[in-house]
C-alpha cells in the first residue's frame, strides 16, 4: 500500500481519534472557492455546509499564501498536526489550487498530516494525485445511497461539461462517491464519511449509507445535524435541524455497524486550533511564543505522553466500554481533558453518559455564550441574555449534571429549576465523570429504593 497513516498519525488526528481532539489541532486553508454540485441546504454565499457552519465565506487564499500561513501558524501553535482543505467550495472542483497547496505542504512541512474533504464527485479522477501529494485522510460527504432520496437533497451537479438535475444527478454523484471511497481505501487511505442528517428526508436512510460506505472500505461515519444556509432552498421550504435526540438515535443505529464520530464541530473552511476553536491563523496573534521545529517536536511528544496517560487511565479505570443506563453529564471544557471553562464563556458542551463505572461521549451541543462581556454574570443586559440562558437550559434538559469551572448564581438557579445540578470543579474530565456518575447513580438507586419502600 502506498498511502495510509500510521497508528501514531491517526492518534494525532483530532477528527479521527476522539481523545486526540482535546490535545491536537487542525488548520483549514480556504483555497477552494468553486463547487461542482448544488446541495439544497447550501447557499454559495457561505462556506460549504457539508463541512462547515454557515458564516461569512472564508477569505480565499492562493496556495503560496496558504503555505506561508501554515508555516507561521505551526510556529505559534505547536499542537498543530493536521492541515485540511474543506472549502469554501469543493476542493476537487479547484484541483489546481488544492493539489498545489498540498504539494507545497508535503515538501516543506512533511511532519504535518494532510486531510481533504470533498463531496466526492471527482474523487475517482484524482486518486493518484491524492497519493502523490501525501494526503492520508479523506472525508467524503455522502447523504444518500438511494438516488430517489439523493434527488431531494441535491438540486443539480455539473459533471464532465454537462449539468444534471435531481435523481439523475444524485445517481451519478453516489456512484462516483462509492467508487472513489473504494479506490482510495484499497490504497490505504483512511476514509471518513460525513452525512448531513435531514429530518423527513434521509433520517431513516442513513443506516443504509453506513452499510454501503463500510462495505466500500470507509473507516468511520460522522452523522452531523443539518445546518441550513440562510437563503437556501431548504430554508425556503421550511426544513428544520434535527433535535439532539434524533441525531443520537441515528448515530446509535450506525454505531452498531461501524465506528461513529461524535465530536464533530462542523467547523469553518478557515478554522484553526483545537476542534471547537475557530480562531484565525497567525494574523492578529502578536506576542505569542514562537517554537522552532525542534521545540515543536518536543511539545508534540509531551502531548503524546499526556494523551497516552489519559488512554491508560481510561483502560484501567474503565471509562470506555460503556455499559449503558447512565446519567447524562454536560461538560464545559477548552480541551486538555480538564473541566476548565466557565459556564458563561462556553460556546459548546460535551455531553457524556456515565454510570459510575464507565462513560462515553454522546455528542457536542453548541450554544451561544451566556456571558457577552457587557454585564456581570448574574445581570440581564436587556440584550437577550435571558433568552440565551433559556435556550441553553432547553438544550441540556436531558442532562442531570453540568460540570464547569465557574458559574453565576442566576444561571445556576435556572439550571436547578430544570433539574440540572451544577458542579463547579477543575478536575480531569474522566475523574469527574467517574465521581459524579457514581454519586448520581448511587443517589438515583437510593431514591428509587426509597420510592419502592414507600410503595411497599
Ligand atoms: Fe478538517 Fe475534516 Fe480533515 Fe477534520 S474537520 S478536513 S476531517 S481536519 Fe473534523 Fe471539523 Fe467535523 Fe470536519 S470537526 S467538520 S469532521
Ligand atoms: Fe454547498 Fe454542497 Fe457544494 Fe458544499 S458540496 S459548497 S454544501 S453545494
Amino acid at each position: 500500500m502506498e498511502g495510509g497513516s500510521t497508528l501514531q498519525e491517526i492518534q494525532r488526528h483530532p477528527c479521527y481519534d476522539e481523545l486526540a481532539h482535546e490535545y491536537f489541532a487542525r488548520m483549514h486553508v480556504a483555497v477552494a472557492p468553486k463547487c461542482n454540485i448544488n446541495c439544497n441546504y447550501c447557499n454559495i454565499k457561505y462556506d460549504c455546509v457539508s463541512e462547515s457552519r454557515p458564516g461569512v465565506v472564508s477569505q480565499v487564499l492562493t496556495p503560496q499564501e496558504a503555505y506561508q500561513n501554515v508555516r507561521k501558524t505551526a510556529a505559534i501553535l505547536p499542537r498543530l498536526t493536521v492541515v485540511g482543505i474543506a472549502g469554501p467550495g469543493d476542493p476537487l472542483a479547484n484541483p489546481v489550487q488544492t493539489f498545489e497547496t498540498f504539494r507545497l505542504l508535503n515538501q516543506g512541512m512533511p511532519d504535518l498530516q494532510l486531510c481533504l474533504s470533498t463531496n466526492g464527485l471527482k474523487l475517482p479522477d484524482y486518486v493518484q494525485e491524492i497519493i502523490d501529494c501525501g494526503i492520508n485522510h479523506v472525508t467524503v460527504t455522502m447523504n444518500a445511497v438511494d438516488p430517489v432520496i439523493g434527488g431531494k437533497i441535491y438540486h443539480s451537479i455539473y459533471y464532465r461539461g454537462k449539468a444534471y438535475r435531481g435523481e439523475e444527478a444524485a445517481a451519478i454523484l453516489i456512484s462516483k462517491q462509492l467508487e472513489g471511497i473504494k479506490l482510495l481505501a484499497e490504497r490505504g487511505i483512511k476514509i471518513k464519511v460525513n452525512s448531513v442528517l435531514i429530518p423527513g428526508v434521509n433520517a431513516g436512510h442513513l443506516v443504509e449509507v453506513t452499510r454501503a460506505v463500510q462495505a466500500a472500505g470507509a473507516f468511520s461515519h460522522n452523522i452531523m445535524p443539518l445546518i441550513i444556509s440562510p437563503g437556501s432552498r431548504f430554508e425556503r421550504d421550511g426544513h428544520q435541524a434535527p433535535a439532539p435526540e434524533l441525531t443520537l438515535k441515528i448515530q446509535e443505529q450506525s454505531a452498531a455497524i461501524m465506528p461513529v464520530m461524535r465530536h464533530c464541530r462542523q467547523c469553518r473552511a478557515d478554522a484553526v486550533g483545537l476542534l471547537g476553536e475557530d480562531r484565525g491563523g497567525c494574523e492578529g496573534q502578536v506576542g505569542l511564543p514562537v517554537y522552532s521545529q525542534e521545540e515543536r517536536e518536543v511539545e508534540l511528544l509531551r502531548l503524546d505522553a499526556e494523551l497516552q496517560a489519559r488512554r491508560s487511565h481510561r483502560q484501567s479505570g474503565g471509562t470506555s466500554g460503556f455499559g449503558g443506563n447512565g446519567v447524562r453529564i454536560a461538560v464545559a471544557t477548552r480541551g486538555g481533558g480538564k473541566v476548565n471553562l466557565h459556564f458563561g464563556h462556553a460556546k459548546e458542551f460535551l455531553v457524556y453518559e456515565a454510570d459510575g463505572v464507565s462513560s462515553r461521549l454522546l455528542g457536542v451541543r453548541k450554544i451561544q455564550a451566556y456571558c457577552n462581556g457587557t454585564a456581570e454574570c448574574d445581570e440581564d443586559d436587556g440584550k437577550g441574555k435571558s433568552f440565551i440562558l433559556a435556550e441553553t437550559v432547553d438544550l441540556l434538559r436531558d442532562c442531570r449534571i453540568l460540570l464547569c469551572s465557574g458559574i453565576g448564581t442566576f444561571p445556576q438557579e435556572a439550571l436547578r429549576k430544570a433539574d440540572i445540578m451544577t458542579i463547579v470543579t477543575k478536575d480531569d474530565i474522566d475523574t469527574a465523570l467517574g465521581q459524579y456518575g457514581r454519586f448520581f447513580t448511587y443517589f438515583t438507586d437510593e431514591t428509587s429504593n426509597i420510592n419502592k419502600r414507600k410503595e411497599g
